[in-house]
């Protein structure tokens, strides 16, 4: 690790976005997803089903309410433990006194508040803020008086928290707690969440830990890892570092925490202990420092990885950073999807066997190509090679994206690469997969997930230290550099993703030194960069650094050329043997039943006849996108009409057109056919 590379995320407050692109999300997300989100939160929403969990906080804010009041006399309600879901035993009327719901439901507010946070630093929105504020009041009214906040323990008994850490998400509630407060202060300048994110992790602190005694767990669904860093970041707190870096030492070592864990809890309830964790589906089969294949849930794989390489950076912990690029390999060599999906399998939503990434069983979940893109950009922390950048802007800006309609009214938990919707209606293997947006989740990881992502954009487009700025995304923004005690205000332009120029314009009152990074992306073949003739330039891993004394006025325009790209997997990936996808710049292409028709599989690209591709801006439901038209065939079964089986002979190839969308924009049309891998 080179320290000099070392980088972190600006603050959000010093940029601005103005890309019409991504303007538009930020604004589905704040005038759409974020007041959906708070009703659904508050079950509101008529036919969706209830979340819970503003209910579950309001349950023990009303217990530790009545607790204070009695005291002694107070007596807790008997443990109701049921699994992983709680359901009203009459849905129409869930007891006040009860939790409902997931066990980590919590994190539905704490998403929540946290995509308030960042899109009130773009906008803000006194309204929002005191929606905001009220329920901060709640969740903190909530909180048990140790400092443990979470509802479903607070609601059925202190007696057994912590003691299954393997499914029960505490650890999972208090890193989306210290996220959503983290930001919040930090967007704000209101710290009543961020104590009460504290006081829970201080809590923690007191539990876990090396010392004798206390307990040598780590948590089931990984996030807290990097939750604690950015808690360390914004009190200064070692002691939040230290508890991150103890549950990733932790991790892994024999014997395994989540059997000792089991088989405690079997004698507390008097069961016969049979051992039965899945430790890869944890990441929890080998230490941390020896792992080398992405493995398991492909969420949490995806959040202990970037908790990892935060430790890594924080620590100068080498053997981690190794660790991590290893695991990063193992992803985008052997598991990735073109569209920068992860998990190629429902089972455990997990990564399956390298190669193993099939279209139309893929699982390949929003928040873990969520999961994808903080891995990257903290390895471009560490370390600022385009090739992690040019991944997390594919998982960006493919599946990522995806998962939200283009009116930001409807979700994909899943992304398939290939759909037939009786397929997915009638096939049982399929039956994870979804042909249209579903409005709301019971488990509603992935909406959120992406509003905090999209809303937090800036900190993915820029990283910087003392001298450099790096730009990894092209996003028309504003963005402050401090410069030698001067302020410059650099302006980007671009069209990315539809047209490959970007032009940073310098505003500055007095001249100030400093390098500006900006990124070559790996799908443009032959990059001009053209800069102020004063500027030296520098070349490094995929980033052009341009050093100087930067004056009002000056301007780095970057030409990167789009073509059409027609790409081939690995002979490996069995599924797609004779396929290719089409991308454009970052933009991952699918063919839809809307434009072509049925039977999509019939198609074949005609790539002799690369010329005749035709490139035309068009509208899908209002939203402006890029299409392409490519020349190709469709294939006419020699067989008579009818017949399952006959006679082999070449079937006959009709000339045609496909049209291709970019896949973040399918299924916005209605029903129908979709592939990503189509034959040439
Ligand atoms: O377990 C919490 C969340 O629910 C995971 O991150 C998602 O994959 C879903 O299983
Ligand atoms: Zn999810």
């Amino acid at each position: 690790m080179k320290k000099e590379f070392f980088s972190g995320p600006l603050d959000l407050r010093r940029v601005k976005i103005t890309d019409r692109f991504w303007r538009r999300e930020q604004e589905l997300v704040r005038t759409q997803v974020i007041p959906y989100q708070w009703e659904a939160l508050n079950d509101r929403v008529e036919g969706a089903e209830p979340s819970y969990c503003m209910h579950n906080f309001r349950a023990a804010a009303r217990m530790m309410a009545e607790k204070r009041e009695k005291g002694d006399a107070y007596q807790a309600p008997g443990c109701t433990f049921r699994g992983f879901q709680t359901v009203p035993e009459d849905p129409a009327h869930p007891e006040p006194g009860r939790f409902y719901g997931f066990v980590f439901q919590d994190t539905d507010f704490s998403k929540w508040i946290e995509a308030v946070a960042y899109s009130l630093t773009q906008h803000p929105d006194p309204e929002l803020e005191r929606t905001a504020d009220e329920a901060i009041d709640l969740v903190c009214a909530a909180q048990h008086d140790s400092g443990y906040l979470d509802t479903y323990y607070i609601i059925n008994g202190m007696d057994r928290a912590f003691t299954n850490l393997r499914d029960h998400h505490e650890l999972y509630c208090l890193g989306h707690l210290a996220e959503g407060a983290a930001a919040y202060y930090q967007a704000t300048g209101k710290d009543k969440l961020l104590r009460a994110a504290c006081r829970f992790a201080d809590y923690a602190v007191e539990h876990f830990g090396p010392e004798p005694g206390k307990c040598k767990g780590y948590p089931g669904h990984e996030i807290a890892e990097m939750a604690l860093v950015r808690l360390y970041e914004a009190t200064g707190e070692e002691k939040y570092l230290n508890l991150s870096r103890f549950f990733l030492d932790q991790r892994g070592t024999r014997p395994y925490y989540f059997e000792e864990e089991l088989r405690q809890r079997c004698e507390y309830e008097r069961q016969p202990y049979v051992p039965s964790t899945n430790h890869e589906y944890h990441q929890s089969h080998l230490p941390v420092r020896e792992q080398s294949e992405a493995v398991g849930h492909a969420v949490r794989a995806g959040y202990l990885y970037s908790g990892m390489a935060d430790v890594a950076k924080r620590t100068g912990d080498e053997a981690m950073f190794a660790a991590c690029r290893r695991l990063w390999d193992s992803i985008v060599k052997e598991k990735l999807y073109i569209t920068g999906g992860v998990g190629g399998t429902v089972h455990g939503e997990a990564f399956s066997y390298p190669f193993d990434l099939p279209n139309d069983a893929a699982y390949s979940e929003t928040c873990a190509a969520i999961a994808l893109v903080f891995f990257a950009r903290r390895m471009l922390e560490i370390s600022p090679e385009a090739r992690y950048a040019d991944v997390m802007e594919r998982a960006l800006y493919n599946t990522a994206l995806a998962g939200m309609a283009l009116d930001g009214k409807s979700f994909f938990y899943v992304n398939p690469l290939e759909a037939e919707p009786s397929a997915c209606r009638r096939d049982k293997r399929l039956e994870h997969v979804r042909a249209v947006r579903q409005k709301w989740f019971g488990c509603a990881c992935c909406p959120p997930n992406i509003a905090r992502l999209v809303s937090s954009l800036a900190s993915y487009a820029y990283t910087e230290n003392d001298d450099t700025l790096w730009t990894h995304l092209y996003v028309g923004s504003t963005v402050t550099k401090q410069a030698g005690g001067n302020t410059l205000r650099l302006e980007m332009e671009t069209e990315i993703p539809w047209q490959g120029r970007a032009v940073m314009t310098v505003h500055t009152d007095a001249p100030a030194e400093c390098t500006l990074a900006f990124r070559i992306p790996g799908w443009c073949g032959q990059a001009s960069v053209s800069a102020p003739g004063d500027k030296a330039r520098t070349d490094r891993e995929g980033y052009c650094y341009l050093t100087g004394v930067w004056r009002d006025g000056d301007a780095v325009a970057l030409d990167f050329p789009m073509d059409v790209h027609f790409v081939a997997a690995s002979p490996r990936v069995r599924e797609n043997t004779g396929k290719a996808a089409v991308i454009r710049g970052p933009i991952t292409y699918c063919a839809e039943e809307a434009d072509n028709g049925r039977d999509l599989h019939l198609y074949r690209l005609d790539l002799a006849r690369r010329e005749d591709i035709r490139v035309a801006s068009e509208d899908i439901q209002g939203f402006p996108v890029t299409v392409l038209r490519i020349p190709a065939l469709k294939e006419r079964s020699s067989l008579p009409n009818g017949a399952l089986y006959g006679a082999y002979a070449p079937p006959a190839l009709g000339p045609a057109v496909l049209k291709l969308i970019p896949y973040f924009a399918w299924a916005n049309r209605g029903e129908g056919e979709m592939r990503v891998w189509t034959r040439v």
